[in-house]
C-alpha cells in the first residue's frame, strides 16, 4: 500500500477501481439531481478525532503520534493545522469545524488559553484563504477541563457559567472571522447523574440563559448562521438534558429558542437514544429545525459512542433520503469524526476513513436521489394517505370538523377496511435499487 507522502490527491476512479486510495463512488462535480456531488454532500473535516485523537481508550494510552516530533505546544498546533488543510486538499474536503481546544494548547490561565486560541484562529484564517477552504462551524469544549466536571452552563457553581460563557464568546468571535455558517453547542456535560444532587429545575432554566445569551451576543456581532444543539442521550453523563431531537424541539420551544437554533443530528447519538438516524433527521425536519450532520456512526454491539467512521450504505441512504426531501443543506453540511479504530493508527488510515466515509455517503445520495425518480416509495406512500384527501379525511385536515360530526359518520359506517402496510414490498423496492445501482 503506498505511504501517506506519495497520495498526493485522492480522485474518482469508479466501482470498479481497486486502488485503495481513490474515490468509487465520490465524484465531487458530478451533477446529481441538478446539483454537484460536493454542493449535496457538504463534507467537512472534524478537527477533534482527525487531527487530535490518538488512539487512547479507557483501558490504554496512545498507539499514535500527532505531534510530528515536535515539542513546542504552540509549533505543535500550527503543525497540526498544516496537516488538516494538507488533508482537505488531498480529499477534495471544502469544508472544516473545530473546537477551541483542538486548534490550540490550553494555557495556565482562561486569559492564555483565549489568547493561544486567538493566535490559532488567526493562522486558520491564513490557510483557509490559501486552500479555498471555508469554516462550516466551530464550537466551545466546556467539558474536558476538570473545572466542567458538574457542566459548564448547568454547573452548580455559577463561576462556571462565566468561564463557558467567555470561551462560547471567544468561539462565536472566531466563527464571525473565520466566515462559519453555524455554531454548535453539543451538551457536554449539561446533564446529571443522580437527581439526589441535582435542580433539574434550575439547570434547564440556566441552559437555556446561556444559550439565549449567546444567541443575542452572537446576533449582536452580526453572525447570520444557525445556533445548533447536538442532541444526545447520555454519555459523559447518565442522563443528557439534550435527550434526543424531539427532546431539543420541547426545550427550544419552551425557551422561545426556535427562531434561531437548530439541530445537529449525530447518527451514533441517534441509536444511543434507541433511535434510527433517519428517525432523528425526520423528526428535526418536519418541527422545521434540520440544520446539519454529524455523520460518525456506532456499534449496535458495544452501545456506546464509538464515533466511527461511517460505512453502513443503508443509514447513508435513508440519511441522504431526508437530506435531499428536505431540499439540501443550507447553513449546515455533514461533519466527519472518521475517528479510525484504535488499532488503525498511521495518516494513511486517516485517509482510508475518510475516503469509507465519504464514499459511504456518496453511494447513500445515488442511492437515495434513485428513490425518488423511481417513484415507487413515494406513490405507495401518497396513496396510503388518501382517505385524507376527500371527504370526512379533508374535513379533518382542514381543521373543519367537531367531535360530534366524527361520531355521527363513524355511527354510519358499514364496512371498514385498513390496508396492508406492505412493509416487505418497499423493503424489496429498495433492496432492487441498491443492488442494480450498478448492473
Ligand atoms: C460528542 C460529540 C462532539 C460534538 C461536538 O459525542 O459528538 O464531538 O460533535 O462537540
Ligand atoms: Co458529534
Amino acid at each position: 500500500m503506498k505511504k501517506y507522502d506519495e497520495i498526493k490527491k485522492v480522485t474518482y476512479q469508479g466501482p470498479k477501481s481497486k486502488e485503495p486510495f481513490a474515490f468509487k463512488y465520490y465524484n465531487p462535480d458530478e451533477i446529481i439531481m441538478g446539483k454537484k456531488m460536493r454542493d449535496h454532500l457538504k463534507f467537512a473535516l472534524s478537527y477533534w478525532h482527525t487531527i487530535d485523537y490518538v488512539g487512547a481508550d479507557m483501558f490504554g494510552g496512545a498507539t499514535g503520534d500527532k505531534n510530528f516530533n515536535l515539542k513546542d505546544p504552540k509549533e505543535i498546533y500550527r503543525k497540526k493545522a498544516d496537516f488538516a488543510f494538507e488533508l482537505m486538499d488531498k480529499l477534495d474536503i471544502d469544508y472544516y469545524c473545530f473546537h477551541d481546544v483542538d486548534i490550540a494548547p490550553e494555557g495556565k490561565t482562561l486569559q492564555e488559553s483565549l489568547d493561544n486560541f486567538n493566535e490559532m484562529v488567526d493562522y486558520l484564517k491564513v490557510l483557509q484563504d490559501k486552500h479555498h477552504k471555508k469554516l462550516l462551524w466551530d464550537t466551545a469544549n466546556n467539558f474536558g477541563n476538570k473545572i466542567f466536571m458538574a457542566g459548564a452552563a448547568t454547573s452548580p457553581n455559577a463561576d462556571i457559567f462565566a468561564v463557558a460563557a467567555s470561551k462560547v464568546k471567544a468561539c462565536i468571535d472566531a466563527d464571525i472571522k473565520l466566515g462559519g455558517t453555524a455554531y454548535v453547542f453539543w451538551g457536554g456535560r449539561e446533564g446529571y447523574d443522580t437527581l439526589l444532587n441535582t435542580n433539574m429545575a434550575l439547570e434547564n432554566d440556566n441552559l437555556a440563559r446561556f444559550l439565549t445569551l449567546a444567541r443575542d451576543y452572537g446576533r449582536k456581532q452580526g453572525f447570520k448562521g444557525d445556533f445548533l444543539i447536538e442532541p444526545k442521550p447520555k454519555e459523559p453523563t447518565k442522563h443528557q438534558y439534550d435527550f434526543d431531537a424531539a427532546t431539543c424541539c420541547n426545550f427550544l420551544r419552551k425557551y422561545d429558542l426556535l427562531k434561531d437554533f437548530k439541530l445537529n443530528i449525530e447518527a451514533n447519538h441517534a441509536t444511543l437514544a434507541k433511535h434510527d438516524f433517519a428517525h432523528e433527521l425526520r423528526v428535526a425536519r418536519i418541527n422545521g429545525v434540520f440544520s446539519s450532520i454529524d455523520a460518525n456512526q456506532g456499534d449496535m454491539l458495544l452501545g456506546w459512542d464509538t464515533d466511527e467512521f461511517p460505512f453502513n450504505v443503508y443509514d447513508a441512504t435513508y440519511c441522504m433520503l431526508e437530506v435531499l426531501k428536505e431540499g439540501g443543506f443550507k447553513n449546515g453540511g455533514l461533519n466527519f469524526d472518521a475517528k479510525t479504530r484504535r488499532q488503525s493508527n498511521t495518516s494513511e488510515d486517516i485517509l482510508l476513513a475518510y475516503i469509507t466515509g465519504m464514499d459511504t455517503f456518496a453511494l447513500g445520495l445515488r442511492i437515495a436521489a434513485k428513490i425518488i425518480e423511481d417513484g415507487r416509495i413515494d406513490e405507495f406512500k401518497e396513496d396510503r394517505y388518501r382517505s385524507y384527501k376527500q371527504g370526512i379525511g379533508k374535513k379533518i385536515v382542514d381543521n373543519d370538523i367537531t367531535f360530534e360530526e366524527l361520531d355521527s359518520y363513524a355511527r354510519g359506517l358499514t364496512n371498514i377496511e385498513v390496508e396492508s402496510g406492505r412493509q416487505e414490498y418497499l423493503q424489496e423496492i429498495i433492496n432492487n435499487i441498491i443492488f442494480s445501482l450498478y448492473e
